[in-house]
Protein backbone atom coordinates (compact mmCIF):
# COMPACT_ATOMS: atom_id res chain seq x y z
CA UNK A 1 0.00 0.00 0.00
CA UNK A 2 2.90 2.46 1.17
CA UNK A 3 4.61 1.75 -2.26
CA UNK A 4 1.97 1.83 -4.22
CA UNK A 5 0.85 5.26 -3.53
CA UNK A 6 4.21 6.35 -2.70
CA UNK A 7 3.48 7.43 0.92
CA UNK A 8 6.92 6.22 2.42
CA UNK A 9 8.55 9.17 2.03
CA UNK A 10 6.07 11.15 3.90
CA UNK A 11 5.73 8.57 7.07
CA UNK A 12 7.65 8.76 9.89
CA UNK A 13 8.05 5.72 11.76
CA UNK A 14 8.45 5.08 15.84
CA UNK A 15 7.13 8.29 15.96
CA UNK A 16 5.11 8.82 19.64
CA UNK A 17 3.78 12.27 19.80
CA UNK A 18 3.90 13.44 23.19
CA UNK A 19 2.99 17.00 22.63
CA UNK A 20 0.65 19.29 20.02
CA UNK A 21 0.78 23.27 20.95
CA UNK A 22 -1.20 25.50 19.07
CA UNK A 23 0.67 28.74 17.33
CA UNK A 24 -2.32 31.28 17.23
CA UNK A 25 0.06 33.60 15.44
CA UNK A 26 0.91 31.84 12.69
CA UNK A 27 -2.20 29.26 12.32
CA UNK A 28 -0.02 26.41 12.62
CA UNK A 29 0.75 23.18 14.75
CA UNK A 30 4.26 22.46 16.38
CA UNK A 31 4.49 18.68 17.39
CA UNK A 32 6.05 17.18 20.08
CA UNK A 33 7.44 13.45 19.48
CA UNK A 34 8.67 11.64 22.11
CA UNK A 35 12.33 10.96 21.17
CA UNK A 36 12.57 15.32 21.01
CA UNK A 37 12.46 15.85 17.25
CA UNK A 38 9.76 17.88 16.33
CA UNK A 39 7.64 19.09 13.49
CA UNK A 40 5.10 22.06 12.46
CA UNK A 41 2.06 21.58 10.47
CA UNK A 42 -0.95 23.70 9.58
CA UNK A 43 -3.59 20.94 9.54
CA UNK A 44 -3.41 17.92 12.51
CA UNK A 45 -5.63 15.10 11.77
CA UNK A 46 -5.57 12.58 15.14
CA UNK A 47 -6.20 8.82 13.53
CA UNK A 48 -5.29 7.74 17.20
CA UNK A 49 -8.07 4.79 17.52
CA UNK A 50 -11.21 4.25 19.51
CA UNK A 51 -10.02 2.21 21.23
CA UNK A 52 -6.21 1.88 21.33
CA UNK A 53 -5.78 3.51 25.26
CA UNK A 54 -5.74 0.28 26.72
CA UNK A 55 -6.68 0.52 30.06
CA UNK A 56 -5.48 -1.73 33.60
CA UNK A 57 -7.26 -1.39 36.70
CA UNK A 58 -5.63 -0.35 39.62
CA UNK A 59 -5.47 -3.18 41.72
CA UNK A 60 -3.06 -3.03 44.71
CA UNK A 61 -0.03 -5.45 44.83
CA UNK A 62 0.21 -6.08 40.54
CA UNK A 63 3.84 -4.56 41.09
CA UNK A 64 4.30 -8.40 43.63
CA UNK A 65 2.78 -10.75 40.75
CA UNK A 66 5.81 -13.10 40.34
CA UNK A 67 4.02 -14.85 37.78
CA UNK A 68 3.99 -13.29 33.60
CA UNK A 69 1.05 -10.68 33.36
CA UNK A 70 0.12 -8.55 30.18
CA UNK A 71 -2.99 -6.56 28.89
CA UNK A 72 -4.62 -8.18 25.67
CA UNK A 73 -3.68 -5.12 23.90
CA UNK A 74 -0.52 -5.09 24.46
CA UNK A 75 -0.01 -8.71 23.75
CA UNK A 76 4.03 -9.59 23.05
CA UNK A 77 5.08 -9.44 19.83
CA UNK A 78 6.86 -13.14 20.41
CA UNK A 79 3.81 -15.01 21.91
CA UNK A 80 3.15 -16.39 25.23
CA UNK A 81 3.38 -19.81 25.90
CA UNK A 82 0.22 -21.23 27.78
CA UNK A 83 0.48 -24.59 27.12
CA UNK A 84 -0.38 -26.74 30.99
CA UNK A 85 -0.04 -23.22 32.91
CA UNK A 86 -2.62 -22.12 35.18
CA UNK A 87 -3.97 -18.98 33.65
CA UNK A 88 -6.27 -16.36 34.90
CA UNK A 89 -8.14 -13.66 33.16
CA UNK A 90 -9.84 -10.37 34.55
CA UNK A 91 -12.47 -9.60 31.89
CA UNK A 92 -15.18 -11.07 29.61
CA UNK A 93 -16.47 -8.51 27.27
CA UNK A 94 -15.54 -8.97 23.54
CA UNK A 95 -11.96 -9.47 23.79
CA UNK A 96 -12.27 -11.86 26.96
CA UNK A 97 -15.06 -13.33 25.38
CA UNK A 98 -12.71 -14.58 22.37
CA UNK A 99 -9.31 -14.93 24.39
CA UNK A 100 -10.41 -17.41 26.76
CA UNK A 101 -12.47 -19.37 24.18
CA UNK A 102 -8.67 -19.79 22.50
CA UNK A 103 -6.47 -20.37 24.96
CA UNK A 104 -8.58 -23.05 26.96
CA UNK A 105 -7.60 -25.12 23.89
CA UNK A 106 -4.31 -24.80 25.81
CA UNK A 107 -3.97 -24.02 29.32
CA UNK A 108 -3.30 -26.20 31.91
CA UNK A 109 -5.55 -24.68 34.15
CA UNK A 110 -8.28 -21.35 33.48
CA UNK A 111 -9.81 -18.81 36.42
CA UNK A 112 -12.19 -16.55 34.77
CA UNK A 113 -12.99 -13.36 36.69
CA UNK A 114 -16.30 -12.27 35.68
CA UNK A 115 -17.89 -8.76 36.71
CA UNK A 116 -20.37 -8.46 34.21
CA UNK A 117 -22.08 -11.29 32.23
CA UNK A 118 -22.36 -10.59 28.80
CA UNK A 119 -24.92 -11.43 25.86
CA UNK A 120 -22.63 -13.23 23.59
CA UNK A 121 -24.01 -14.55 20.19
CA UNK A 122 -22.40 -17.26 18.09
CA UNK A 123 -20.54 -16.21 14.89
CA UNK A 124 -20.47 -19.04 13.12
CA UNK A 125 -17.43 -18.55 11.31
CA UNK A 126 -15.97 -21.12 8.86
CA UNK A 127 -13.72 -21.79 6.54
CA UNK A 128 -14.65 -19.67 2.97
CA UNK A 129 -14.02 -21.60 -0.44
CA UNK A 130 -12.15 -19.80 -3.31
CA UNK A 131 -15.06 -19.67 -5.09
CA UNK A 132 -16.84 -17.84 -2.55
CA UNK A 133 -14.10 -15.72 -2.05
CA UNK A 134 -14.06 -14.38 -5.71
CA UNK A 135 -17.79 -13.83 -5.84
CA UNK A 136 -17.03 -11.90 -2.89
CA UNK A 137 -14.38 -10.01 -4.37
CA UNK A 138 -16.24 -9.37 -6.94
CA UNK A 139 -19.00 -6.98 -5.28
CA UNK A 140 -16.59 -5.43 -2.97
CA UNK A 141 -18.45 -2.47 -4.87
CA UNK A 142 -21.97 -3.79 -4.21
CA UNK A 143 -20.93 -4.47 -0.63
CA UNK A 144 -19.56 -1.75 0.64
CA UNK A 145 -22.86 0.44 -1.20
CA UNK A 146 -25.20 -1.50 1.03
CA UNK A 147 -23.19 -0.27 4.15
CA UNK A 148 -23.57 2.91 3.16
CA UNK A 149 -27.21 2.98 3.77
CA UNK A 150 -27.55 0.90 6.97
CA UNK A 151 -27.49 2.52 10.31
CA UNK A 152 -23.80 0.76 11.77
CA UNK A 153 -22.09 1.04 8.30
CA UNK A 154 -22.41 -2.95 8.37
CA UNK A 155 -23.56 -5.11 5.42
CA UNK A 156 -27.18 -5.82 7.33
CA UNK A 157 -30.39 -4.00 6.89
CA UNK A 158 -32.79 -4.42 10.10
CA UNK A 159 -36.01 -6.21 9.88
CA UNK A 160 -38.21 -3.30 9.29
CA UNK A 161 -40.93 -4.95 11.08
CA UNK A 162 -41.27 -4.71 15.18
CA UNK A 163 -41.26 -8.04 16.92
CA UNK A 164 -44.32 -7.12 18.72
CA UNK A 165 -46.31 -7.17 15.42
CA UNK A 166 -46.31 -10.42 14.40
CA UNK A 167 -47.00 -13.60 15.78
CA UNK A 168 -44.97 -15.24 19.05
CA UNK A 169 -44.26 -18.46 16.68
CA UNK A 170 -43.20 -16.09 13.56
CA UNK A 171 -41.22 -14.22 15.78
CA UNK A 172 -39.18 -17.18 17.60
CA UNK A 173 -39.21 -18.41 14.04
CA UNK A 174 -37.12 -15.32 12.69
CA UNK A 175 -35.12 -15.53 16.20
CA UNK A 176 -33.53 -19.55 15.30
CA UNK A 177 -33.57 -18.82 11.97
CA UNK A 178 -30.48 -15.72 12.22
CA UNK A 179 -29.24 -17.23 15.35
CA UNK A 180 -28.03 -20.31 13.16
CA UNK A 181 -26.69 -17.87 10.55
CA UNK A 182 -23.06 -16.30 10.49
CA UNK A 183 -22.01 -13.08 11.67
CA UNK A 184 -23.88 -10.07 13.19
CA UNK A 185 -27.49 -11.00 11.01
CA UNK A 186 -28.83 -12.19 14.68
CA UNK A 187 -29.06 -8.42 15.92
CA UNK A 188 -28.81 -6.31 13.08
CA UNK A 189 -31.04 -7.77 10.48
CA UNK A 190 -33.43 -8.57 13.19
CA UNK A 191 -36.58 -6.92 13.88
CA UNK A 192 -35.71 -3.40 14.05
CA UNK A 193 -37.07 -2.67 17.56
CA UNK A 194 -35.01 -5.44 19.51
CA UNK A 195 -32.21 -2.76 19.18
CA UNK A 196 -34.60 -0.12 21.17
CA UNK A 197 -35.00 -0.14 24.93
CA UNK A 198 -38.51 -1.53 25.67
CA UNK A 199 -40.45 -4.51 25.05
CA UNK A 200 -39.25 -6.22 21.92
CA UNK A 201 -35.61 -5.86 23.02
CA UNK A 202 -36.68 -8.08 26.57
CA UNK A 203 -38.23 -10.59 24.37
CA UNK A 204 -34.94 -11.40 22.38
CA UNK A 205 -33.19 -11.05 25.58
CA UNK A 206 -34.82 -13.57 26.93
CA UNK A 207 -34.54 -15.64 24.19
CA UNK A 208 -30.92 -15.12 24.13
CA UNK A 209 -30.83 -15.93 28.25
CA UNK A 210 -32.17 -19.57 27.41
CA UNK A 211 -29.75 -20.09 24.72
CA UNK A 212 -27.07 -19.65 26.84
CA UNK A 213 -28.37 -21.73 29.82
CA UNK A 214 -28.68 -24.70 27.15
CA UNK A 215 -25.00 -24.75 26.39
CA UNK A 216 -23.89 -24.92 30.00
CA UNK A 217 -24.04 -28.05 31.59
CA UNK A 218 -23.91 -26.98 35.55
CA UNK A 219 -27.03 -24.93 36.02
CA UNK A 220 -25.33 -22.40 39.01
CA UNK A 221 -22.73 -22.04 36.45
CA UNK A 222 -24.88 -21.32 33.78
CA UNK A 223 -27.05 -18.68 35.63
CA UNK A 224 -23.86 -16.62 36.45
CA UNK A 225 -22.84 -16.71 32.65
CA UNK A 226 -26.50 -15.10 32.19
CA UNK A 227 -26.80 -11.58 32.01
CA UNK A 228 -29.71 -10.15 34.14
CA UNK A 229 -28.64 -6.45 35.01
CA UNK A 230 -28.57 -4.77 31.21
CA UNK A 231 -30.80 -4.62 28.26
CA UNK A 232 -29.34 -6.81 24.86
CA UNK A 233 -27.28 -4.68 22.81
CA UNK A 234 -26.81 -1.99 25.69
CA UNK A 235 -22.91 -3.02 25.56
CA UNK A 236 -21.25 -4.28 22.36
CA UNK A 237 -22.28 -7.56 21.62
CA UNK A 238 -19.74 -10.10 22.07
CA UNK A 239 -19.44 -12.71 19.49
CA UNK A 240 -17.88 -16.36 20.11
CA UNK A 241 -17.10 -19.67 18.73
CA UNK A 242 -17.63 -22.28 21.25
CA UNK A 243 -17.24 -19.84 24.79
CA UNK A 244 -19.96 -21.00 26.47
CA UNK A 245 -18.60 -24.64 26.13
CA UNK A 246 -15.37 -23.43 27.48
CA UNK A 247 -17.26 -23.48 30.97
CA UNK A 248 -18.01 -27.54 30.25
CA UNK A 249 -14.38 -28.22 30.73
CA UNK A 250 -13.06 -29.59 33.77
CA UNK A 251 -10.08 -27.40 34.05
CA UNK A 252 -11.80 -24.04 33.97
CA UNK A 253 -13.64 -22.10 36.93
CA UNK A 254 -15.74 -19.29 36.45
CA UNK A 255 -15.04 -16.61 39.43
CA UNK A 256 -17.77 -14.19 39.86
CA UNK A 257 -16.16 -10.80 41.15
CA UNK A 258 -19.11 -9.25 41.87
CA UNK A 259 -19.90 -11.82 44.52
CA UNK A 260 -16.64 -11.69 46.05
CA UNK A 261 -14.51 -8.49 44.77
CA UNK A 262 -10.91 -8.84 43.72
CA UNK A 263 -8.77 -7.10 46.87
CA UNK A 264 -5.81 -8.00 45.53
CA UNK A 265 -2.96 -9.31 43.33
CA UNK A 266 -0.91 -11.33 45.72
CA UNK A 267 2.71 -12.86 44.51
CA UNK A 268 1.26 -15.87 43.76
CA UNK A 269 -2.06 -14.67 41.92
CA UNK A 270 -5.24 -12.94 42.83
CA UNK A 271 -7.08 -12.93 46.20
CA UNK A 272 -11.01 -12.27 46.45
CA UNK A 273 -12.75 -11.41 49.03
CA UNK A 274 -13.76 -15.03 49.55
CA UNK A 275 -10.15 -16.67 48.39
CA UNK A 276 -7.00 -17.23 46.52
CA UNK A 277 -6.20 -18.23 43.14
CA UNK A 278 -2.98 -19.10 42.28
CA UNK A 279 -1.59 -18.43 38.87
CA UNK A 280 1.23 -18.44 36.40
CA UNK A 281 0.18 -16.12 33.97
CA UNK A 282 -2.69 -13.60 34.79
CA UNK A 283 -4.43 -12.01 31.28
CA UNK A 284 -6.10 -8.37 31.42
CA UNK A 285 -9.40 -8.44 29.24
CA UNK A 286 -9.75 -5.24 30.87
CA UNK A 287 -10.68 -3.21 28.17
CA UNK A 288 -9.83 0.88 26.45
CA UNK A 289 -10.03 4.26 27.57
CA UNK A 290 -11.92 4.71 24.68
CA UNK A 291 -12.28 7.56 22.50
CA UNK A 292 -10.84 10.18 24.20
CA UNK A 293 -8.71 8.16 25.78
CA UNK A 294 -5.61 8.19 23.23
CA UNK A 295 -5.90 12.06 22.34
CA UNK A 296 -5.68 12.74 26.59
CA UNK A 297 -2.55 10.82 26.08
CA UNK A 298 -0.86 13.49 24.00
CA UNK A 299 -0.39 17.19 25.40
CA UNK A 300 -3.01 18.63 23.45
CA UNK A 301 -2.67 22.87 23.89
CA UNK A 302 -5.10 24.57 21.93
CA UNK A 303 -5.78 28.74 22.00
CA UNK A 304 -4.81 30.68 25.09
CA UNK A 305 -3.27 27.27 26.60
CA UNK A 306 -6.51 25.34 27.38
CA UNK A 307 -5.60 21.76 26.92
CA UNK A 308 -7.91 19.50 24.97
CA UNK A 309 -7.99 16.83 28.25
CA UNK A 310 -9.44 20.02 30.52
CA UNK A 311 -11.92 20.53 28.00
CA UNK A 312 -13.16 17.09 27.39
CA UNK A 313 -13.39 17.19 31.41
CA UNK A 314 -17.19 16.39 31.27
CA UNK A 315 -17.10 14.69 28.07
CA UNK A 316 -16.27 15.28 24.70
CA UNK A 317 -17.12 18.89 23.59
CA UNK A 318 -17.20 18.96 20.03
CA UNK A 319 -18.84 20.06 16.39
CA UNK A 320 -19.87 16.71 15.04
CA UNK A 321 -17.51 14.94 16.72
CA UNK A 322 -14.80 16.57 14.41
CA UNK A 323 -13.36 19.66 15.57
CA UNK A 324 -13.79 21.51 19.44
CA UNK A 325 -13.55 25.53 19.66
CA UNK A 326 -10.11 26.53 20.48
CA UNK A 327 -8.77 24.09 18.90
CA UNK A 328 -8.27 25.04 15.06
CA UNK A 329 -7.19 22.92 12.36
CA UNK A 330 -7.34 19.80 14.81
CA UNK A 331 -9.93 17.41 13.36
CA UNK A 332 -10.23 14.35 15.49
CA UNK A 333 -11.32 11.75 13.29
CA UNK A 334 -12.05 8.86 15.72
CA UNK A 335 -14.74 10.86 17.50
CA UNK A 336 -16.69 10.99 14.84
CA UNK A 337 -17.04 7.70 13.62
CA UNK A 338 -20.00 5.13 14.58
CA UNK A 339 -20.83 1.33 14.44
CA UNK A 340 -18.55 -0.54 11.51
CA UNK A 341 -15.44 1.81 12.20
CA UNK A 342 -13.82 1.35 8.91
CA UNK A 343 -16.66 1.77 6.82
CA UNK A 344 -17.70 4.91 8.76
CA UNK A 345 -13.97 6.15 8.61
CA UNK A 346 -13.95 6.49 4.59
CA UNK A 347 -16.34 8.91 4.71
CA UNK A 348 -15.56 11.11 6.86
CA UNK A 349 -12.21 11.13 5.47
CA UNK A 350 -13.17 12.66 2.55
CA UNK A 351 -15.42 14.87 4.31
CA UNK A 352 -12.13 16.47 6.10
CA UNK A 353 -9.74 16.15 2.75
CA UNK A 354 -12.85 18.15 1.25
CA UNK A 355 -12.17 20.58 3.90
CA UNK A 356 -8.76 21.50 4.12
CA UNK A 357 -9.39 21.75 -0.15
CA UNK A 358 -11.81 24.34 0.25
CA UNK A 359 -10.01 26.14 3.34
CA UNK A 360 -7.10 26.08 1.24
CA UNK A 361 -8.46 27.05 -2.12
CA UNK A 362 -10.76 30.29 -0.52
CA UNK A 363 -7.17 31.07 1.28
CA UNK A 364 -7.99 30.61 4.54
CA UNK A 365 -5.50 29.55 7.23
CA UNK A 366 -7.70 28.42 10.34
CA UNK A 367 -10.80 26.68 10.68
CA UNK A 368 -12.53 25.59 13.79
CA UNK A 369 -16.14 25.48 14.88
CA UNK A 370 -18.14 28.07 16.71
CA UNK A 371 -18.91 28.29 20.61
CA UNK A 372 -22.67 27.69 19.29
CA UNK A 373 -22.70 25.20 17.16
CA UNK A 374 -20.27 23.07 19.76
CA UNK A 375 -22.88 23.64 22.36
CA UNK A 376 -25.95 23.06 20.14
CA UNK A 377 -24.12 19.46 19.21
CA UNK A 378 -23.12 18.58 22.46
CA UNK A 379 -26.70 19.13 23.93
CA UNK A 380 -28.05 17.12 20.83
CA UNK A 381 -25.24 14.62 22.11
CA UNK A 382 -26.29 14.09 25.42
CA UNK A 383 -30.51 13.96 24.59
CA UNK A 384 -30.77 12.16 21.67
CA UNK A 385 -27.98 10.09 23.15
CA UNK A 386 -30.30 9.60 25.97
CA UNK A 387 -32.60 7.46 24.22
CA UNK A 388 -30.26 5.01 22.65
CA UNK A 389 -29.19 1.54 24.02
CA UNK A 390 -26.10 2.28 23.83
CA UNK A 391 -26.21 4.81 26.87
CA UNK A 392 -28.20 2.56 28.91
CA UNK A 393 -25.21 -0.14 30.20
CA UNK A 394 -21.99 0.82 32.31
CA UNK A 395 -19.94 0.08 29.06
CA UNK A 396 -16.91 2.59 26.67
CA UNK A 397 -19.52 3.84 24.82
CA UNK A 398 -20.10 6.29 27.23
CA UNK A 399 -16.83 5.98 29.18
CA UNK A 400 -18.37 4.49 32.37
CA UNK A 401 -15.42 1.26 32.73
CA UNK A 402 -12.93 4.01 33.47
CA UNK A 403 -13.18 5.18 37.64
CA UNK A 404 -13.25 8.67 36.91
CA UNK A 405 -14.33 9.27 33.96
CA UNK A 406 -17.35 11.63 32.85
CA UNK A 407 -20.23 10.00 32.13
CA UNK A 408 -21.11 11.03 28.66
CA UNK A 409 -21.81 9.27 25.07
CA UNK A 410 -18.56 9.35 23.20
CA UNK A 411 -19.70 8.84 19.31
CA UNK A 412 -22.71 9.92 17.35
CA UNK A 413 -25.94 9.27 18.66
CA UNK A 414 -27.32 9.43 15.01
CA UNK A 415 -27.28 6.95 12.26
CA UNK A 416 -24.12 6.86 9.85
CA UNK A 417 -26.17 7.56 6.78
CA UNK A 418 -27.30 10.69 9.11
CA UNK A 419 -24.22 11.74 10.07
CA UNK A 420 -23.13 11.57 6.74
CA UNK A 421 -25.95 13.73 5.20
CA UNK A 422 -25.15 16.39 8.31
CA UNK A 423 -22.20 16.44 7.10
CA UNK A 424 -22.58 16.84 3.23
CA UNK A 425 -25.47 19.77 4.52
CA UNK A 426 -22.51 21.86 6.62
CA UNK A 427 -19.88 21.58 3.63
CA UNK A 428 -22.67 22.16 1.06
CA UNK A 429 -23.73 25.79 3.24
CA UNK A 430 -19.97 26.84 3.09
CA UNK A 431 -18.90 24.32 6.05
CA UNK A 432 -21.90 26.20 8.43
CA UNK A 433 -20.82 25.76 11.91
CA UNK A 434 -17.19 26.84 11.38
CA UNK A 435 -15.66 30.11 11.98
CA UNK A 436 -12.84 30.00 8.65
CA UNK A 437 -9.91 32.87 9.03
P1 LIG B 1 -14.68 -4.12 27.35
O1 LIG B 1 -15.84 -4.44 26.51
O2 LIG B 1 -14.62 -2.76 27.97
O3 LIG B 1 -14.59 -5.25 28.48
C1 LIG B 1 -13.74 -5.10 29.59
C2 LIG B 1 -14.01 -6.20 30.56
O4 LIG B 1 -13.18 -6.04 31.70
C3 LIG B 1 -15.45 -6.21 31.08
O5 LIG B 1 -15.87 -7.52 31.26
C4 LIG B 1 -15.31 -5.49 32.41
O6 LIG B 1 -16.33 -5.78 33.32
C5 LIG B 1 -13.98 -6.04 32.88
N1 LIG B 1 -13.37 -5.21 33.90
C6 LIG B 1 -12.95 -3.92 33.78
N2 LIG B 1 -12.48 -3.47 34.95
C7 LIG B 1 -12.61 -4.48 35.83
C8 LIG B 1 -12.33 -4.65 37.21
N3 LIG B 1 -11.79 -3.64 37.91
N4 LIG B 1 -12.60 -5.83 37.78
C9 LIG B 1 -13.14 -6.83 37.07
N5 LIG B 1 -13.45 -6.76 35.76
C10 LIG B 1 -13.19 -5.59 35.15
O7 LIG B 1 -13.30 -4.28 26.54
P2 LIG B 1 -12.96 -5.31 25.38
O8 LIG B 1 -11.51 -5.20 25.10
O9 LIG B 1 -13.51 -6.65 25.70
O10 LIG B 1 -13.79 -4.79 24.14
C11 LIG B 1 -13.65 -3.46 23.69
C12 LIG B 1 -14.20 -3.32 22.31
O11 LIG B 1 -13.28 -3.89 21.37
C13 LIG B 1 -15.49 -4.05 22.05
O12 LIG B 1 -16.61 -3.35 22.48
C14 LIG B 1 -15.49 -4.17 20.54
O13 LIG B 1 -15.99 -2.97 19.95
C15 LIG B 1 -14.02 -4.34 20.22
P3 LIG B 1 -17.68 -4.88 33.34
O14 LIG B 1 -18.46 -5.28 32.14
O15 LIG B 1 -17.24 -3.44 33.27
O16 LIG B 1 -18.33 -5.19 34.61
Amino acid sequence: MADKFDLRRNIQCNARVSAAVYDERAHRWQIRLEDGRRARAQFVITAVGLLSAHYIPAFAGLESFQGTWCHTGRWPAEGLDLAGKRVGVIGTGATGVQLITEIAKDVGHLTVFQRTANYCAPLRNGPIDPETQRQIKASYPEIFKKCSETAGSFVHQFDPRSAMAVSPDERLEQYERLWAEPGFKKWLANFYDIMLPGPANEDYAAFVRQKIRARVKDPVVAEKLVPKDHMFGSKRLPCESGYYEVYNQDNVLLVDVREAPIERITPTGVKTRDAEYALDVLLFATGYDAVTGALNRIAIRGEGGQTLQAKFAQGPRTYMGLQSAGFPNLFTINAASVGNFVRAAEPLVDWVCDCLCYVRDHQYTRIAPTPEAEAAWTQHVAEAGAKILRTQADSWFVGANIPGKARFLLTSPDTAPVMRAKRAEVAAQGYAGFQLQ
